[in-house]
């Protein structure tokens, strides 16, 4: 009976359908590789390599003694894929019914086999080959699911589909989950009884402290907005200093509160002021003693607003786990950051467009207060529908009509 698998499919679709129906539901996948590129008018053609889970750990419990030094476990598929050594385990060219050859006998000094480290890593490789497997039927669920799902924009592309969803497709799927994300600048109300207050929170680094200095740069050179700094951040050194030096260049006050009662009697003392901006510090998003600590801070009698910020090079995963992470805040609305640092927006579009949190401003470099906007729906579209290029032209006129 053949044990590991190779197909050849036009895509993943057609061939995770076809390693389902011929190996069933346990089976996992060893390794995939283009095998024409699509150039010269060649469609993309898929190399998947498979397995059971069953034989991997036939193979682990199969054969000779170990060598002494054994290649790290991660080196474990590759070789699979290229050279399944064990004597009842052949991978045919193509799926056939052929009957399997037996590997060649293993020398005594050939260099160390599966089945060398299969003897020493055991459970190491039980355990990659069942979290395999379950990856495999994450995806194999996740693409059966997708034709299903309501929440799903219309349009989408769907799991039934044999091939890739055309361009037309995907920029339509694109425009609907920009649609979604709501954009409200922050704009002072002019009826407020006593200042505004944003207290800018996020993860290390993502440049809580220059957006605090660029929104009081704005507020106070554009709005004539009467402004103050507080620091929170006790944490890192020269964290002061840094956001005190931007309130000396803009003759602004800017004080230091380490505790929720010096907060509450800093925001007491500037009480006449138009605005309020609290810097807080930086920390994990794992970290749930802080947003704990946050959110004490935050309660009480007066209204703070927290804005989370959102560094546009951040992955899907940590974008989700941050914005997570925050919800206790009752974050009210996001600043993407360091939007040009990268070209790709895709993962923070999906994960702005999931929540219904809206986006207040986007930061585009280091400078203060010139790489600063507030959000506006014009721009998020045009950065995340036609990129960074694109939006440019759009982003010099408004800092043009701000006169930054
Ligand atoms: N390219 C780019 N860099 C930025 C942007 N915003 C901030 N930075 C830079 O990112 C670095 C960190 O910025 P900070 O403002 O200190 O970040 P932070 O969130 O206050 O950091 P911690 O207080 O340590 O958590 C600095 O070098 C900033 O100049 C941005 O929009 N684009
Ligand atoms: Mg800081």
């Amino acid at each position: 009976m053949m044990r590991i698998r190779r197909f050849e499919a036009p895509d993943t679709t057609t061939a995770l359908a076809m390693i389902k129906k011929e190996m069933g539901e346990d089976a996992v996948i060893l390794s995939t590789r283009p095998i024409s590129n699509g150039k010269n008018g060649k469609k993309p053609w898929l190399e998947v390599v498979a397995a059971m889970d069953s034989d991997i750990e036939a193979l682990v419990n199969m054969v000779p003694p170990a060598q002494p030094q054994e290649p790290p476990i991660r080196t474990y598929t590759d070789r699979a894929a290229r050279q399944p050594p064990a004597p009842t385990t052949a991978m045919p060219e193509r799926p056939s019914s052929a009957p399997a050859k037996p590997a060649p006998p293993i020398k005594k000094d050939s260099p160390p086999s599966l089945q060398d480290f299969g003897q020493a890593l055991p459970n190491e490789i039980r355990s990659e080959a069942r979290e395999l497997r379950q990856r495999f039927s994450r995806m194999v669920n996740r693409r059966n699911d997708a034709g299903t799902a309501t929440a799903k924009p219309t349009g989408a592309p769907s799991s039934q589909a044999p091939s890739r969803p055309n361009p037309e497709e995907v920029a339509l799927w694109r425009e609907q989950i920009i649609n979604r994300i709501q954009v409200t600048p922050i704009t002072l109300p002019p009826d407020r009884q006593g200042p505004i207050i944003l207290a800018l929170v996020g993860s290390t680094g993502v440049g809580k402290t220059t957006t605090a200095a660029k929104l009081a740069a704005w507020f106070s050179l554009r709005e004539h907005a009467r402004v103050t700094l507080i620091s929170m951040d006790c944490y890192r050194i020269g964290a002061t200093d840094q956001l005190r030096t931007y309130a000396r260049i803009m003759r602004l006050p800017c004080e230091l509160a380490l505790r929720k009662k010096d907060l509450n009697q800093t925001i007491a003392r500037h009480a006449e002021q138009d605005v309020i901006i609290i810097d807080t510090a930086g920390k994990s998003p794992y970290d749930q003693k802080h947003i704990a600590e946050l959110s004490e801070w935050f309660s009480g009698p007066n209204l703070i607003r927290p804005l989370l910020l959102l560094p546009a090079t951040a992955k899907k995963e940590d974008l989700a786990t941050i914005i997570a992470a925050y919800t206790p805040l009752k974050t009210t609305s996001l600043i993407l950051t360091k939007l040009d640092e990268t070209r790709a927006y895709a993962a923070l579009c999906q994960q702005v467009a999931t929540g219904d949190t809206p986006v207040s401003c986007v930061c585009t470099g280091q400078r203060v207060p010139e790489d600063f906007l507030p959000a506006s729906r014009s721009l998020i579209e045009k950065l995340f529908m036609e990129g960074w290029d694109a939006a440019v032209p759009e982003m010099t006129s408004l800092f043009r009509k701000f006169k930054l």
